[in-house]
């Protein structure tokens, strides 16, 4: 795995090009402005419903609900304002989100500009809330740019794009697990579990793994396989979207 640490027009082209297979940028957000939203992320994370899966906690409806089924779709697509409008002016309470600044400097950075992607012209969710209390992880997995909701996008890339309000202490999991990248993404439906992504004892050990501290921003090839390790002790939050590359000439778009 190719990583640069830090992001700029140089670093960007070369992640959505696939030269780079991330971009891990140390203290993006400061770690004072992280805890400072910890309250809040949890009271509006204890209330959440994720439908996928009880191995950690999502706000609102995620793109991956609405790949579920056309009545995830709809509920992605009804719920989304309100679930940005509550990460804006209730979680970061009228403080720039770091996922709102990263948007920022992406349309700074790439040459079309970056802008919130747009499903029949309505705007889809530009970011989400996850956490992981002990005990939680997250299955390897990709994420897949075959689903309906994107169809429209034409994605060459699908960038998973997080930012680490709160870790685990040093060396208690939550780290990011990579293997290798997959492209044929109908031979990855075959092999997928019944609740999401693919048997960890089966992909053998990562190819590298990254221990995000908190603060931190990880951008990575999403078709690259990817799991959240189990963590021990203490708990993780993120702010997470996903960056869409289209043909050249075209804007990245934002979705989560
Ligand atoms: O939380 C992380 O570090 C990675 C989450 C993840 O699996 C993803 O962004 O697809």
């Amino acid at each position: 795995m190719k990583y640069a640490e830090e992001l700029n027009a140089t670093t960007l082209g070369q992640l959505a090009e696939g030269d780079l297979d991330a971009i891990w940028v140390r203290g993006f957000h400061s770690p004072e402005r992280c805890r400072a939203v910890l309250p809040r992320v949890v009271a509006a994370c204890e209330r959440s419903h994720y439908t996928l899966t009880a191995d950690f906690q999502s706000i609102g409806t995620s793109i991956g609900e609405a790949a579920e089924s056309a009545a995830g779709e709809r509920r992605y697509l009804d719920t989304a304002a309100e679930t940005r409008d509550l990460i804006r002016d209730v979680i970061f309470a009228g403080r720039l989100s770091p996922l709102d600044e990263l948007r920022l400097r992406l349309d700074e950075l790439w040459p079309d500009g970056a802008t919130v992607a747009r499903h029949e012209g309505r705007p889809m969710l530009p970011g989400i809330i996850r956490r992981w209390p002990a005990g939680g992880h997250a299955n390897p997995h990709i994420d897949q740019r075959a689903i309906p909701l994107l169809a429209d996008q034409h994605l060459q890339r699908r960038i998973g794009t997080n930012v680490y309000l709160e870790v685990p202490p040093g060396g208690s999991g939550g780290h990011v697990d990579f293997w290798g990248r997959w492209t044929d993404e109908d031979e990855y439906d075959s092999r997928r579990r019944a609740d999401y992504g693919l048997d960890r004892g089966a992909l053998g050990e990562p190819h590298w793994s990254c221990e995000p501290t908190q603060g931190d921003l990880l951008m990575f090839d999403a078709a690259r396989v990817h799991s959240v390790r189990r963590v021990d002790r203490g708990a993780r939050a993120t702010a997470a979207c996903f960056v869409g590359v289209r043909a050249p000439g075209q804007p990245l778009v934002l979705f989560a």
